[in-house]
């Protein structure tokens, strides 16, 4: 029987302040809780403000939590289905040992003879091949004490320079261009300026099923009569409702963003003195856009000329505008470029660190911005510190209580530790909230190189597709069985609030690290009681950093509705302060700890930095024999690598299995109608699916959401090319083929195992 998704449409237009009460989810439940514990969402990095019911230790729904400013009660089908994870049969409830004789080839262990079994190994691993041939990959949903202790735990505990975690596969590349353009890495504003812009732009972001609540802010601009205007090769839900949909060719968002200022120049629509007065680089910058011309533009990226003149038009005499970008322009082996071609844009319309003029990536993760900033990146330290900055180093050194000497240097990105271990330099790994198997690109590379490590220990509470590989899991916590902050998309800092114990011989993820740490012996610094002192810790680390969190607490983040940071705990003569946070960065005669006065923007000279940002094409052109560019992403009702959203009925029956989406041109041509089988094959794998065939997209692209394992996972096409800055993976073009298939054999069982 063919399964009919439902159109993400008929979501989104049931989407508004009501969505909660339509569920059922709120009112189905007769029993009285036990209490309403006010929180967060597990999912997107919107963080929406939920009250979580509970009788009997145990999360049975939700009621809307109308106060909390950034919803205002409104939540997403996910956040709405997210209670119903913490009672499905497959949360584990022991540690499991890798066991060929088991049906489910694990078996269960006790809790502490697991952790002597994983202590044992490290150690054995170290001992014979060195401090660095284990690694540690971790996660950006995992709030920031957790990985905060992480990067501890890999650099103090396990002295490995090997850390990355999952974000470098998700905004990294907006981030090397936000710290390279203006010295932070933050959203420039709160969202509350999207509502008094008078031009959004919106480039790559799906915002709709991505960060639904974000369409309201969007829509609420557009009845204040903003223009919307939607850069992207599909029409997504978003681009259905705005005024100017520019349908890119995928990879090509820099040579637009070059075009659009060419313009901007030659009809004089630039801020003057805001370029003369804050800003370095601008002549050198407008030299390189002279060539993109509207023709050559439109040449390139596949848009009508007219289209890029009225883009710049608008852009370029609004008087207040925001320009948020997401994964779309982020994914590409030039993602850093495309990045800096939007900020660009931003800096020579003037039109940031004011009201209503803004600029922002959309954070991705639960924690994704949190998650970028206290040291589990490769080349990290707590507070966005440089580990390769002797300053750095020594003030960290000094938290941490070791010599500089003994602090590890930088390590590689999440991608390369897996080629290192597939070359064998790496034959341990430890991995807590990261499911790489079904999330990074070529994952049949990714397999091989799993079966190839010496030892492998994953952390979670469901048994995720990497995680089979394992030789040990550790059951860890759900996000509702433990407290802690999160920096949410918007840089406010909040609290995630603990509702429920952990069931069976699950335990939260940070005791488990420190039993780690105490069965090695290793318990220097590993020692914490619980995320407050962890908290504590981070917050010192932070203090005089670019990201200070010295002056955040949880009692001012449960005061405030949240804190954005910076916030420092001083003022600039040293004297302390009760400082209420950072809403919005870039404002005129704002202080900050490196420009000192001199400037709004984060460097000794106080200016935003103009880079030039040429265009290159994808690192996989379409030719004769792969005619077709292949982008992924996602839909509506799942998240991520569907470890959790798989296992939500609802959410599973909303948009079951992935399609391969397809203009009827190219269907027509291919000889394919909307349900039939097709195989899309690149240079690295194959995928058979069903075909939707849809208007809302190129004819010369193909879509396919990632968020499906094994024979349905888009990562079996995708190429591992990486962005030379930022190392984020070219997710969102490659080449393929695409034909009419039938049916692959196995398909019956595996949707009985899908859930
Ligand atoms: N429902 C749901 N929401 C989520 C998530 C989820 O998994 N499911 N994940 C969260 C996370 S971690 C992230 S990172 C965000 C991602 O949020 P988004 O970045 O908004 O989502 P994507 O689907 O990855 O890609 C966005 C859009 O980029 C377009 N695109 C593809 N190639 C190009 C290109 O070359 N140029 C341009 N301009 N556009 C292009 C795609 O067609 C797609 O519509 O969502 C967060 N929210
Ligand atoms: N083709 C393609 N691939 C992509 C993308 C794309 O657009 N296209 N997008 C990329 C992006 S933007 C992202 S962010 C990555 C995501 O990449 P993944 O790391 O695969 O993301 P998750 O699905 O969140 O996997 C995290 C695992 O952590 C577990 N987990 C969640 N919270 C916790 C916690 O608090 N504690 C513990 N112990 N475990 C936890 C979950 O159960 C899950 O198994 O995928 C990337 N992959
Ligand atoms: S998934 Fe994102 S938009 Fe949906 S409820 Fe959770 S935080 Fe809000
Ligand atoms: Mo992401």
């Amino acid at each position: 029987m063919a399964v009919q998704p439902v159109n993400p449409l008929r979501i989104i237009e049931g989407f508004g302040p009501h969505l909660a009460f339509m569920s059922g989810d709120r009112l189905s439940t007769a029993v009285e809780p036990d209490k309403l514990v006010k929180t967060h969402c597990c999912f997107c990095g919107q963080q929406c403000g939920i009250q979580l019911k509970v009788k009997d230790n145990a999360v049975i729904g939700f009621e809307p939590w109308d106060e909390f400013p950034f919803n205002r009660g409104m939540l997403c089908p996910k956040g709405v289905k997210r209670y119903l994870q913490g009672s499905h049969p497959d949360r584990l409830l022991t540690a499991l040992k890798r066991d060929p004789a088991a049906p489910a080839g694990f078996s269960a262990m006790g809790y502490d003879e697991a952790i002597t079994r994983v202590a044992g190994e490290i150690d054995r691993i170290q001992k014979q091949h060195g401090n660095d041939a284990f690694a540690v990959l971790t996660g950006a949903s995992l709030t920031s004490e957790k990985t905060y202790l992480m990067g501890k735990f890999a650099r103090v505990c396990l002295k490995t320079r090997y850390i990355d975690y999952n974000g470098r596969l998700c905004m990294v590349s907006a981030a090397a261009a936000n710290k390279k353009a203006f010295g932070i890495d933050r959203a420039a504003n709160p969202w509350a300026d999207i509502l008094k812009a008078k031009v959004v732009w919106i480039s790559g972001a799906n915002v709709a099923e991505c960060a639904p609540i974000t369409t309201d802010y969007v829509w609420q601009a557009r009845e204040n009569g903003a223009k919307i205007i939607v850069v992207d090769p599909r029409i997504t839900p978003i681009a259905r409702t705005c005024d100017l949909f520019l349908p890119i060719k995928p990879g090509r968002d820099v040579a637009l963003f070059n075009g659009v200022l060419h313009l901007m120049i030659e009809n004089d629509w630039l801020d003057h003195p805001f370029i003369e007065d804050h800003t370095v680089g601008f002549d050198a910058l407008a030299e390189s856009v002279r060539e993109w011309t509207p023709a050559k533009t439109a040449e390139v990226t596949g848009i009508p000329e007219r289209s890029i003149r009225q883009a710049a038009e608008w852009w370029g005499t609004a008087s207040t505008s925001f320009l948020m970008h997401a994964r779309g322009i982020e994914h590409h082996s030039h993602g850093v470029r495309n990045c800096l071609g939007a900020i660009n844009m931003v800096l020579a319309s003037g039109r940031i660190g004011r009201e209503g003029c803004g600029y922002s990536t959309i954070t991705g993760q639960a924690n994704g911005q949190g998650g970028r900033e206290h040291g589990q990146k490769a080349e990290q330290l707590p507070g966005g510190r440089d580990i390769e900055n002797p300053v750095d180093r020594v003030h960290i050194a000094k938290v941490w209580g070791i010599n500089e000497a003994d602090l590890p240097h930088a390590g590689v990105d999440a991608y390369e530790v897996f080629r290192k271990i597939d070359r064998g330099e790496i034959k341990g790994l430890l991995s807590i909230c990261f499911n790489p198997k079904v999330s990074l690109p070529d994952n049949n590379f990714i397999t091989k190189a799993l079966e190839k490590l010496e030892f492998y220990v994953a952390i979670d509470f469901f048994l995720n597709d990497t995680a089979h590989h394992a030789d040990v899991v550790l059951p860890g916590s759900l996000q509702e069985e433990d407290e802690g902050v999160v920096a949410q998309l918007e840089g406010r800092v909040i609290k995630i609030n603990k509702a429920v114990d952990c069931p069976g011989d699950a335990r939260q993820d940070w005791r488990i690290i420190q039993d780690i740490a105490a069965k090695l012996g290793r318990t220097h610094g590993m020692q914490f009681r619980g995320p407050r002192d962890i908290f504590d810790e981070l917050r010192a680390a932070s203090k005089g950093s670019v990201i200070d969190y010295s002056g955040i607490t949880y009692e001012k983040i449960e005061k405030q509705f949240g804190v954005f940071w910076p916030c420092p705990s001083e003022d600039p003569s040293g004297k302390p302060v009760d400082h209420a946070g950072t809403p919005r960065l870039f404002e005129p005669g704002s202080w900050n700890p490196i420009a000192k006065g001199a400037g709004p923007f984060y460097f000794p000279d106080g200016r935003a930095r103009f880079n030039v940002a040429p265009y290159s094409p994808p690192a996989e052109e379409t030719d004769a024999e792969y005619p077709l560019m292949l982008t992924t992403g996602r839909v509506v009702s799942q998240f991520l690598s569907g470890t959790q959203t798989r296992r939500i009925g609802p959410l599973v029956e909303q948009y079951p299995e992935p399609r391969i989406e397809m203009h009827p041109r190219l269907a027509a041509k291919l000889g394919i109608a909307d349900g039939d089988w097709a195989t899309a094959d690149s240079r690295r794998g194959t995928c058979t699916l069903r075909a939707q065939v849809v208007t809302t997209i190129r004819p010369d692209t193909v879509f396919i959401p990632y968020h499906w394992a094994r024979r349905k996972s888009a990562n079996q096409l995708t190429i591992s090319a990486q962005d030379p800055i930022s190392k984020i993976p070219e997710y969102k073009v490659c080449a393929v083929r695409v034909k009419k298939a039938d049916a692959p054999p196995e398909y019956a069982n595996e949707l009985e195992s899908q859930q």
